[in-house]
C-alpha cells in the first residue's frame, strides 16, 4: 500500500517531466519491487556483560573491551554509581533497543535523563563526538538523549541501531529517589532466511573465521534492500549491492532481495535512463540524484549474475531494456582512438572505483567499460538478445587495442594510468578482469607491483575485492588466498565483528570522512570473502 501510494506519486513527478525514457515501465518495476519486499526476521537479543574500554596501543584504534563484570551487575542496585558503564552485547546487532526502568527508593520528583552512544568498535564507545569535523552529517553517530519522566517504564530509542557495545550515562535525575535497570534488549532484524552450510571440518582456521565475520556482515547489511552499512549510510548502492548479491548467491541464496533491490533501482533510474548511484526506500521509494559511472554498468552485471544465479528470465528480460540503456554511458566519451574522454567523464559522472586519494582512474574506468560491455553481451546472449547490441563486440575489440596500446608499458609491463603514468592496484586489476591483459601478462603486472616504487595500494575493501578477483583470474591463486588472510585476516586479528568500510593495515584512523567515528564499521562491500571462499574451495578451503 505504501508503495503503492507512491507508485501514483512518483508516476505523477516523471510524468510532468518532458521526456521519462522508462514512462511505460516505471509504475510496474516498482510494482514488481514492493510485491518482492522481503518480511524481516525479528528476533530479541539480550546484553552478554558489562566491558571496560582499555588503552591498548595494540589494538584496533587504541582500544579494546575487557569484560569486567557479568550482565547482572547492571540490573542489581542503584544506577546512579554505574553511571557510564558499557555494555555488550557478544555480537553486532541492527535493530531496535528497548530499556526498562523500576524506581527502588523514594519519590521522584525530576524525570530521569540519560544518554546512550551506540558503537560497533570499542573506540568508538570512548571517542567523545564533539567536536565533530565530519564531512558527512553529524547526524549519522549513534548517541541519543532519553529523558524519562515517569518510571517504571519501558522505552524504545525510535532510530533504528547498529552496534555490538552500548554506554549508557546517567545525566540526571531526582536526589529524592533512586532507581535501577530492570531491562535491556534489542529487537534485531535481518533478511537472511536460512544459514549457510558450514565449511567443511579441515577449512584452515583463519579463513573459516574471516567467513563467519563475512556471513555476519553480509547478514546485518540484507535487511529490506541490501543495505551499504546498517548504521550509515543505510541505503542501496549499485556497488555494495553487486558484491552483496555476489555473496549472497554463494551463501544464504535469498535471491528475492537481489530482484527487489534490482528492481527498485531500475523503477528509481532517472528520466533519462541512467541509473541513479544510490536510491532509499524509505518513507517512500526515491533516489539520491548522484550518478556514478563505474556503478551504473555493474548493475548490468549484477542482473547477468542474478539471472544465472536463478535462471530467472523474466526478471531479466524485463529489466533489460535498463542494461541495454547502461551501454551507451561511455558511448559519449569514446574518441577516435578508441579511448575514453577520462577527463570529461570524471567532469559529468562521479568515477568511484575506491577511496584512496590520489588514484587516477583512467585505466580503472577503461577496464570496467570493457568488463561491463563484455558481461552484457553475455546477458544479451544468453537472453538472444544479441542483435540489440550488436555494436558491443566491436567496441570491446577497439577499446580493448587502445588500452593495450595507450596504458600498458611494455617496458615495465605494469599498466599506467592518467598523464602522470600512475601504477595503482586499481588500474592493473580493472586492465586484468577487462582481459586486456592476458593471464600471463596480469600475473607479471601484479607481481611488479611488489617491487615498483609509489605504487598506488587500494583504500578500502571493495578495490580489495576486485585486485582478488584478477589475482584468480589470471592464476595467482595462492597471491590470492594469501591476500585475502592478510587485509581480511588483519581485520580478524583486530578484533573485528564484521568487516569495516575502511581499512588500511596500516593506519587505523584512516576515514575518507575526515572523521574515523563516522565509519561504517559493519559495511556490505567487505563481505565478499564469503564469495571468494565458497566459490574457489580448491583455493581456500583446504
Ligand atoms: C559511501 C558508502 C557506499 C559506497 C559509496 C560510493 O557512501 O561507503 O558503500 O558505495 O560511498
Amino acid at each position: 500500500m505504501r508503495l503503492l501510494l507512491l507508485f501514483s506519486s512518483l508516476f505523477i513527478t516523471y510524468s510532468l517531466t518532458a521526456q521519462d525514457f522508462y514512462k511505460e515501465q516505471r509504475a510496474r518495476w516498482l510494482q514488481m519491487a514492493e510485491q518482492t519486499t522481503p518480511v524481516l526476521t525479528e528476533t530479541i537479543r539480550k546484553p552478554k556483560g558489562i566491558v571496560s574500554m582499555v588503552k591498548d596501543a595494540a589494538a584496533y584504534q587504541g582500544w579494546k573491551a575487557v569484560p569486567i563484570h557479568p550482565i547482572d551487575s547492571l540490573y542489581t542496585g542503584s544506577f546512579k554509581k554505574k553511571s557510564g558503564i558499557i555494555v555488550d552485547f557478544g555480537e553486532h546487532l541492527t535493530g531496535h533497543f528497548s530499556f526498562s526502568l523500576e524506581d527502588i527508593r523514594g519519590v521522584a520528583d525530576a524525570p530521569l535523563r540519560f544518554k546512550f552512544t551506540f558503537a560497533e568498535v570499542p573506540a568508538e564507545a570512548v571517542t567523545p563526538f564533539d567536536p565533530y569535523e565530519g564531512a558527512l552529517s553529524r547526524a549519522w553517530l549513534q548517541d541519543e538523549i532519553i529523558t524519562v519522566t515517569e518510571v517504571p517504564a519501558t522505552i524504545t530509542i525510535p532510530r533504528r541501531l547498529a552496534f555490538r557495545y552500548v554506554k549508557i550515562e546517567w545525566l540526571g535525575g531526582s536526589r529524592y529517589s533512586d532507581f535501577r535497570f530492570s531491562a535491556i534488549g534489542v529487537k534485531a532484524t535481518t533478511s537472511v532466511k536460512s544459514i549457510p552450510a558450514a565449511l567443511p571440518a579441515g577449512t584452515d582456521s583463519l579463513i573459516a573465521k574471516i567467513d563467519q565475520v563475512g556471513l555476519t556482515t553480509l547478514k546485518e547489511c540484507m535487511q529490506t534492500v541490501y543495505e551499504d552499512g546498517p548504521k550509515r549510510d543505510r541505503r542501496l548502492w549499485i556497488g555494495d549491492l553487486y558484491l552483496e548479491a555476489l555473496a549472497n548467491t554463494y551463501s544464504f541464496k535469498n535471491h528475492d532481495l537481489t530482484k527487489h533491490s534490482l528492481y527498485l533501482l531500475a523503477a528509481l533510474a532517472n528520466e533519462k535512463g541512467y541509473l541513479n548511484g544510490n536510491v532509499f526506500e524509505r518513507p517512500t521509494p526515491h533516489a539520491q540524484a548522484n550518478v556514478l559511472f563505474d556503478y551504473a554498468l555493474l548493475y548490468n552485471v549484477a542482473v547477468k549474475d542474478y539471472f544465472i544465479a536463478t535462471g530467472d528470465k523474466a526478471t531479466a528480460m524485463d529489466l533489460w531494456e535498463v542494461v541495454k540503456k547502461q551501454t551507451e554511458i561511455p558511448k559519449a566519451y569514446l574518441q577516435a582512438d578508441g579511448m575514453l574522454d577520462y577527463a570529461r567523464a570524471g567532469k559529468e559522472w562521479w568515477l568511484f572505483f575506491d577511496w584512496r586519494e590520489g588514484l587516477d582512474k583512467q585505466a580503472a574506468l577503461h577496464g570496467v567499460v570493457i568488463y561491463a560491455y563484455q558481461q552484457t553481451y553475455e546477458l544479451a546472449r544468453l537472453l538472444g538478445k544479441e542483435k540489440e547490441v550488436a555494436d558491443l563486440p566491436a567496441l570491446i575489440t577497439s577499446l580493448s587495442n587502445a588500452a593495450k596500446k595507450n596504458l600498458y608499458d611494455r617496458k615495465t609491463k605494469v599498466v599506467v594510468s592518467g598523464k602522470d603514468k600512475q601504477v595503482s592496484y586499481a588500474s592493473q586489476a580493472w586492465m586484468i578482469l577487462s582481459g586486456v591483459l592476458n593471464a600471463k601478462e596480469g600475473a607479471a603486472a601484479l607481481q611488479a607491483l611488489t617491487t615498483t616504487s609509489e605504487v598506488v595500494y587500494p583504500g578500502a575493501p571493495y578495490l580489495y575485492h576486485y585486485v582478488i578477483e584478477a589475482m584468480i583470474k589470471c592464476g595467482m591463486q595462492k597471491e590470492a588466498r594469501e591476500l585475502l588472510t592478510s587485509y581480511w585476516g588483519g581485520m580478524v586479528s583486530k578484533g573485528a565483528d564484521t568487516f569495516w568500510e575502511v581499512y588500511d593495515p596500516k593506519n587505523d584512523f584512516l576515514s575518507p570522512y575526515n572523521s574515523y567515528v563516522v565509519n561504517s564499521y559493519c559495511h556490505a562491500w567487505s563481505c565478499t570473502p564469503v564469495y571468494f571462499i565458497r566459490k574457489y574451495p580448491e583455493v581456500f578451503q583446504k
